[in-house]
């Protein structure tokens, strides 16, 4: 095959030189130089040329196979940006975020209307005078005007103190512990004892009974209570008698005898001794 190839190419670069020599030409394509001969050679020359044609032709054998592919070449650079594409769909709604701050205050709402009357009961806006004047005094006005009922006041301080009463049935009037000797020992509204010839007298103070009451009274009515007070080692048997005597009203004081006897021969006996004087039945 190599020798074939120096052949043609020899063959070729004789058919050039002869072209240079026949017409002074360039080298041009094969087609117009065929031409290009047949209209400038002379005859000897186009004979020539045949041979070396027909010679050149002859040494051209069929197409061999082909070659093995060759290597994969470099990659080539990169391309340019594509075309934006097309809007995606909308995305699920996100989570709900946090309550916000409270608003400020808004502005102040314009002012109510006129209200009635406080003495316009039935809320005509008249003066109803049969209907409305609570208080009869011919006008309707503001003390016809009735609020609701107020809350109870705070209680009042003490009233003085009122005038006493009558004392009740058996209370205590005086009392009185007298000694052996007719001394007052102790006692409450007692104003006198003495130890007389035989007996012992005694007289309260003014005793609280009602003046009204004080006259109707007597010296009977008042129930008295005596008892002996006897000493220690003393065994003589005793026996006491209280008498009222006299009761004043103008000063309410009561006058008793009380008389102490020995109980075995009736004889006149020194010994302490109490009485108290009970408040009598007042109707
Ligand atoms: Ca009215
Ligand atoms: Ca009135």
């Amino acid at each position: 095959m190599k020798t074939f190839v120096m052949r043609h190419a020899s063959a070729l670069l004789v058919l050039t030189s002869l072209a240079a020599l026949a017409g002074g030409c360039q080298l041009v394509g094969a087609g117009l130089l065929d031409l290009y001969w047949i209209d400038s050679l002379t005859p000897g020359f186009e004979q020539q040329l045949n041979e070396l044609g027909e010679q050149v032709q002859s040494a051209q054998g069929t197409p061999g196979v082909a070659g093995p592919q060759g290597p994969q070449g470099p990659t080539g650079p990169t391309g340019p940006t594509g075309a934006t594409g097309a809007t995606g769909a909308t995305g699920p709604a996100g989570p709900q975020g946090e309550q916000g701050e409270q608003g400020p205050a808004g502005p102040a709402g314009a002012p109510g209307a006129d209200g009635l009357n406080c003495w316009d009961l039935n809320g005509n806006g008249v003066a109803d005078l049969l209907l409305e004047d609570l208080n009869g005094d011919g006008v309707v006005d503001i003390m016809d005007c009735l609020g609701p009922k107020g809350d109870p006041g705070a209680p009042g301080p003490v009233g003085i103190a009122g005038p006493q009463g009558p004392p009740g049935p058996n209370s205590v009037l005086a009392y009185a512990k007298v000694n052996d000797d007719g001394t007052l020992a102790y006692g409450s509204n007692i104003a006198l004892t003495t130890l007389g010839i035989g007996f012992y007298t005694v007289t309260t103070g003014p005793l609280d009974i009602p003046d009204a009451v004080a006259p109707g009274l007597t010296a009977g009515l008042f129930p008295v209570l005596a008892t002996i007070q006897t000493t220690a080692g003393d065994t003589t048997p005793r026996t006491i008698q209280v008498v009222p005597t006299v009761f004043v009203p103008a000063t309410k004081q009561l006058a008793m005898q009380v008389i102490t006897l020995n109980a075995t021969n009736g004889t006149f006996v020194q010994t302490p001794f109490t009485v108290i004087v009970f408040a009598p039945f007042v109707p």
